[in-house]
Formats: structure tokens, C-alpha cells, sequence
């Protein structure tokens, strides 16, 4: 990535570097932290930039709280597929939900929040679990016509790698800076992410 030659038309994707993700948060993504001055550094390097910022409602339906005998990392069906069920996270105005305190935002020129209906998740920066309802997302980076686009935060194995197979999979040029990125890996879901992201056409750097 140090060699990487960064155009006026590339995007700096960080996704999700939420509290509740870092040390000490209700979802903790092992060393997820230490992502935090990676992407300060990455920043620098970027004219466009765009935050994603996981936002439940209480009660979402990806809480395990919100099932009957169900226990966190679990996975249900849910009418649009298989959802795994997480403890309460990134709750809507709760400090959980904030950016971590030492990301510097300020060169952001989007922030876009997900998985803010009750009844769905969101991984992806651009589509919802039903892999159908668009966060317009796209059309936003269409329009500015971005043609790469560089992802990179938290998980590598759930918001950044749905994030990046969609970004892939619509047309632009697509990369995970996988230093700048930590997983949560349950139940090999950084491999799966992996291969899945290597399937639609993702490159690392
Ligand atoms: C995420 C699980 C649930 C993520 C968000 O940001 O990767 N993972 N919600
Ligand atoms: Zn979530």
C-alpha cells in the first residue's frame, strides 16, 4: 500500500470503526484498535473519503436479545437468508455507536449509516442482507464518478468483506488494504471472506 499510487478519483472506504468494535465494546474485533492510526495515515493520502457507521434501532433483529433462547454467534434463518445473531451493538446514539475517539473524520466528505431498519442487517456499504434494498451508496460514488475504491476497517469478515464484494461486483475497481483491517473470525469467516472476496474480483494490497 506505501507504494500505491493514489488517484484523484480513488475512495478511502472505512467501514465501521465504532467503539463497539474496539477494545472494550459490547462486538470487540480482536486488535481492532489497532486499525485506528493505519487509517489516519491512509487518510492523508485520499480526496475522497466515506465513513460507514453500523446504527441499530434497540431491539434490532440481528440482537440475539431480540430472539427467544438465542445465543450470540448463533445463526437463524431469516426471510432473507441466514443472519448470525450479535450481542447488542452500535445502538443508535449510544456511545458504543460513536467513531472511535482517536479516528480523525474531519476529511470525510460522507458518512453513511447501515442496518438502521428493525427487521434487517446490513454488512455491506451498498446493499442491505436481502442483497436488494440499496443504501445509495452507489449511486452517490456513480455520480462522482469514483473508479476504485479502497476498503479497509471493521470486520474484514462481515462489513468489509460484503462491502468490497459489492463495490466489486458493481462495477468499481476494488481493493482491501488488509493492514487496516482486523477480523472477528468466528468460525472461520476470515477464510470464507477470503475466498468469497477473491471469487468477485476483490484485490489486497
Ligand atoms: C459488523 C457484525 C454485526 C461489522 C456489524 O461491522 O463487521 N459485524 N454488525
Ligand atoms: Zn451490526
Amino acid at each position: 500500500m506505501a507504494s500505491l499510487d493514489v488517484q484523484p478519483d480513488d475512495l478511502l472506504l472505512v467501514i465501521d470503526v465504532q467503539n463497539d468494535f474496539c477494545a472494550g465494546g459490547a462486538l470487540e474485533v480482536p486488535d481492532g484498535d489497532a486499525v485506528v492510526l493505519e487509517i489516519n495515515s491512509l487518510m492523508q493520502r485520499f480526496t475522497h473519503i466515506a465513513l460507514t457507521q453500523d446504527w441499530h434501532p434497540p431491539g434490532h433483529k440481528s440482537f440475539a436479545s431480540s430472539h427467544d433462547d438465542a445465543e450470540p454467534f448463533s445463526v437463524i434463518d431469516m426471510p432473507y437468508g441466514e443472519q448470525t445473531l450479535w450481542p447488542d451493538h452500535c445502538v443508535q446514539g449510544s456511545p458504543g455507536a460513536e467513531f472511535h475517539e482517536a479516528l480523525q473524520t474531519d476529511s470525510a466528505d460522507m458518512i453513511i449509516r447501515k442496518g438502521y431498519r428493525k427487521s434487517i442487517d446490513s454488512y455491506s456499504a451498498f446493499y442491505e442482507n436481502d442483497k436488494t434494498t440499496p443504501t445509495g451508496l452507489k449511486g452517490y460514488l456513480q455520480e462522482r464518478e469514483i473508479r476504485r475504491i479502497f476498503c479497509c476497517g471493521l470486520a474484514t469478515d462481515f462489513c468489509v468483506r460484503f462491502s468490497a464484494e459489492d463495490a466489486s461486483r458493481n462495477g468499481f475497481d476494488t481493493y482491501v488494504i488488509e493492514q487496516a483491517c482486523r477480523a472477528i473470525d468466528n468460525q472461520s469467516s476470515l477464510q470464507a471472506a477470503r475466498d468469497a472476496m477473491q471469487q468477485a474480483g476483490v484485490n489486497f494490497c
